[in-house]
């Protein structure tokens, strides 16, 4: 039990660093400070057990209600039957959406959460349920997203016997989690759903696991409502001295090649307005990450489009000519970077992010500032507002020539290519969905080649429009993140735009869909390849196909059929417009299978590990 306690007294840290690994001094000080929510609990309530009193699971979803749960995407199990019991009693406050595999539980919670705002909340059983669930969490984890995954656990006695349905979901999930706990008593359940609540929403956002062995969860034991418990942490952000930001700003006044370098922080911290503003008042050229498309319009002058691997070339040229990167709820990742040696190699580097783990990992920042993106960007804002008109006018004055060599770039290589009147070329479909839509649709995408060109070819107007895998890059993530997003927008139009390959890895949520009538559109571009695997092999392993060739596959018009969704297809130019356009008008749900040209290829390309301005733009030839 002492090492119970140790490990939760650890995450009282977890706003100030991200990951128990990554403890600051600080955090240790904060760490000895605050008393775990936990503990406060385990002294309201006495550990005997009460015959009278309420069971572990019923204790759950009281807690769960308090935290104002009310969607719950599961699949149940032989170690989770009394926590569904007990779910089924509370079924009016709380709707359990029932999947058809548990990684599509969480990608849905994760869609949800993405869409929405709020936490995402998964049950599932143990074992399999569990690992089954693990390719979500991870990717959670990766793209910062709240989730609490509540799993099944054998009954303690059981616990390292390898029994039916036993593995160590705490041991498997610790490096791509948060935080996570082994329940062992019924009398820690609220404590620990109220601590995994906050950790999951506060700081950088991210998965939390619960694990409850069935005993637990059938356990009766005294318990004192939560509202009648202190809550011990502090909700107060880290305060960050006046002095940084003005720091910040005087070297955004005095540079002459700077880029604002924003990523999905942006959208975490609801930033899109300051974003917009801080830009606008010092004319600062904007690149977007994958994860950050919208929370800057695409569409607006001063946004040079996503940075990085598939990038656009101006995008890429300004951060690696820049004098001063202002990067804001970024991590650096690799397919921005490129070679890091070589990244943005004249350039200061101002990194600010919530997460102060993320700052120095990759990219040792000139200064650093650890701060919620949307605070700090509003600071620098406020400080901005306050420079004589004179200084403003002189700093923008002073970027004249590095517009207009952004602007040349732009001319001389905007994103392009080639049309045809024969084959639907997979940019054209972007591009009249984006029309069709009128760039207001929810997109949530797989990984791959569609992916890029979705994030090339539709303008997002703002953050939570795009639900993407972009850390861990999971096929699959699409049509469960979709159903989530709908769940929770659900007078948006939500639009899948998938691979056939990860089309095929959770297309069973089709069933989903229907069963809760949550009429998503799914975009099928049908190339007949695992098609990015297919164009690095074209690209750099001299054409040698090795089992990229997807093309035995079902007919997706009749599958769709087969869950009762709509099924269309278009296979050449002229049939596109039609069918995108039946599909959105389409009241349920609908699958759209697009033949598009087979070998079409993403450009431009940074060849992994050069330099992120050494693009490839086009094929060779072309
Ligand atoms: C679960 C998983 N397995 C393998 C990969 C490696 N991978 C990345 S892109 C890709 C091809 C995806 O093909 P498809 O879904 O048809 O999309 P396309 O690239 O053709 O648009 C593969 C296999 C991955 N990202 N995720």
């Amino acid at each position: 039990m002492n090492q119970i306690y140790i490990s939760l007294k650890k995450i009282n840290f977890t706003n100030i660093a991200h990951n128990a690994k990554f403890a600051t001094p600080l955090a240790e000080e904060l760490m000895s400070a605050q008393p775990s929510i936990v503990e406060v609990v385990r002294k309201q309530v006495s550990v005997e057990p009460d015959l009278s009193g309420p069971t572990g699971a019923e204790i759950l979803m009281d807690a769960l209600i308090y935290e104002g749960v009310d969607t719950i995407f599961g699949y149940p199990g032989g170690a989770v039957l009394h926590i569904y019991d007990e779910l089924w009693r509370v079924r009016e406050r709380i709707t359990h959406y029932l999947v058809r595999h548990e990684q599509g539980a969480v990608h849905m919670a994760e869609g949800y959460a993405r869409a929405s705002g709020r936490v995402g909340v998964v049950l599932v059983t143990s074992g399999p349920g569990a690992t089954n669930a693990v390719t979500g969490i991870a990717n959670a984890y990766m793209d910062s997203t709240p989730l609490v995954v509540i799993t099944g656990q054998v009954p303690k006695h059981l616990i390292g016997t390898d029994a039916f349905q036993e593995v160590d979901t705490v041991g498997i999930t610790r490096p791509c989690v948060k935080h996570n706990y082994l329940v062992r008593e019924a009398s820690d359940i609220a404590g620990v759903v109220r601590e995994a609540f906050y950790l999951a929403r506060s700081g950088r956002p991210g998965p939390v696991v619960i694990d409850i062995p069935k005993d637990v969860s059938a356990a009766r034991t005294t318990y004192s409502r939560l509202d009648h418990v202190g809550f011990p942490f502090s909700n107060d952000v880290a305060r960050v001295e006046r002095a940084s930001f003005s720091q910040a700003l005087d070297a955004v006044l005095n540079a002459k090649r700077p880029v604002l370098y924003v990523g999905g922080g942006i959208a975490n911290s609801g930033a899109d307005e300051s974003l917009r503003s801080f830009a606008e008042t010092l004319q600062l050229p904007v690149a977007p990450t994958l994860m950050g498309l919208g929370g800057f319009p695409s569409a607006h002058p001063l946004c040079l489009g996503m940075l990085g691997m598939h990038g656009t070339y101006a995008a890429n040229m300004a951060v690696a000519q820049s004098d001063l990167l202002i990067a804001v709820g970024v991590r650096f990742d690799d397919r921005v970077t490129g070679k890091l040696a070589t990244f943005a190699p004249n350039a200061r580097v101002i990194h600010i992010d919530i997460d102060p783990a993320n700052i120095g990992k990759n990219v040792a920042p000139t200064f650093s500032i650890a701060a919620d993106a949307r605070q700090a960007l509003s600071e620098l804002l406020d400080l901005s507002r306050g420079q004589a008109k004179d200084k403003l006018r002189q700093s923008i004055g002073a970027r004249e020539i590095w517009w207009e060599q952004i602007r040349a770039w732009q001319r001389s290589q905007p994103l392009r290519f080639t049309g045809s009147l024969n084959q639907i070329k997979p940019q054209t479909v972007i591009n009249e969905l984006h029309r069709l839509t009128k760039g207001e649709a929810i997109i949530t995408t797989d990984v791959g080649q569609h992916q890029m060109w979705v994030a090339q070819f539709y303008p997002f107007k703002r953050s939570r429009q795009l639900i993407t895998s972009g850390g861990l890059g999971t096929m699959g993530f699409g049509l469960p993140a979709a159903i989530g997003a709908q769940l929770a927008l659900p007078q948006q139009t939500v639009f899948v735009v998938v691979g056939d390959g990860g089309f095929q890895m959770t297309n069973q949520e089709l069933a989903t869909a229907i069963q809760y009538e949550l009429p998503v559109k799914i975009l099928i571009m049908n190339n007949g390849y695992l098609g990015m695997v297919r164009q690095w092999q074209e690209m750099f392993y001299d054409r040698t196909y090795s089992e990229v060739d997807i093309s035995v596959a079902p007919d997706f018009v009749k599958l769709a059929e087969a869950y009762g969704a709509l099924g269309l297809r278009a296979e050449r130019p002229s049939e596109l417009h039609d069918v995108l356009a039946a599909a959105l008008a389409h009241k349920g749900v609908v699958v759209v299978d697009v033949v598009i040209s087979k070998e079409e290829n993403v450009f431009p390309i940074v060849p992994a590990g050069a330099n992120s301005s050494d693009m490839i733009l086009q094929s060779e030839g072309v």
